[in-house]
């Protein structure tokens, strides 16, 4: 492992985020040491958008010394140039194993809008998870300011029941084509995990609910987020997450409150 900085690696996620999971999942699979900064949604936007500079206010985000690396296929990419080789992503697999990122990359978003939807219908829920890690004034801010973050949030993330049916036709088309491509081995490209299925497993871990996460694995987040994803509950992709989670993930993270 390429070790050329003495600076450590800071990780800044939300905690309910699954892109911020995808990578978080890289670094432990990895063993590249990291501590992470669990952000208050609402209350991330600025640092985000400052530290990003690609007018974007997404996490994840990753800092070493002054650099800063957003988005979670970037982010790849540059772990891959400053700590690989990655034992996730053989060279000679790269192509596919990019291929398959983007595919499930392009489903993080649609599997947020289908959870929010019945989600926001249980606001002291969606509070508390927002403010897991919160200082007590992000805390108190975001709850008084929470009856205007929701109607911005619900139009940012298109929120409504138009786009949440065709959120919904593309997860459907994307777990189908997972259990296709599952007929022919445990994992996506190659013969062990690579961020092809630390991607997938990630993007659609908070429709599986493994037990594993923090979050994903509550009763209440089952019951009261992903109920409406019972229809693919027993489907053998949903299944596969879940084993994964097991076998490659084990139990996850739980950081220790800022104080
Ligand atoms: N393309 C980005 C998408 C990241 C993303 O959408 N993150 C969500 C959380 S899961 C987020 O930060 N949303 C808040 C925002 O957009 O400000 C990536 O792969 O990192």
């Amino acid at each position: 492992m390429k070790m050329t900085d003495a600076h450590s690696l800071t990780l800044y996620t939300i905690n309910m985020s699954h892109y911020s999971e995808k990578i978080r999942w890289l670094l432990d699979y990895e063993n590249i040491p990291y501590q992470e900064e669990a952000l208050t949604p609402a209350v991330h936007t600025l640092p985000m958008l400052l530290k990003g500079k690609r007018q974007q206010t997404t996490v994840p985000l990753v800092q070493r010394g002054s650099e800063c690396v957003q988005d979670s296929p970037r982010i790849v990419n540059w772990l891959s140039m400053e700590y690989g080789p990655l034992k996730t992503m053989p060279a000679a697999l790269q192509e596919e194993i990019v291929a398959v990122q983007r595919r499930f990359d392009a489903i993080g978003k649609p599997v947020a809008r289908y959870l929010y939807l019945p989600g926001f219908a249980h606001d002291e829920l969606i509070k508390t998870i927002w403010t897991q890690f919160s200082t007590p004034w992000e805390s108190a801010v975001v709850r008084l300011f929470y009856p205007v973050i929701k109607p911005v949030f619900k139009i940012k993330l298109k929120i409504n029941p138009k786009d949440v049916a065709k959120a919904e036709q593309k997860i459907d088309a994307e777990i189908r084509w997972l259990e296709e491509e599952l007929k022919k081995g445990r994992y996506l490209v190659g013969d062990r995990l690579t961020v092809a299925d630390i991607t997938a497993a990630s993007l659609l871990a908070p429709l599986a609910c493994p037990v594993e996460h923090p979050i994903y694995g509550t009763k209440e987040f089952r019951e009261k987020m992903a109920g409406p994803a019972q229809k693919w509950a027993d489907s053998p992709a949903l299944e596969w997450v879940r084993n994964l989670y097991r076998d490659h993930r084990g139990k996850i993270w739980v950081r220790t409150p800022r104080s």
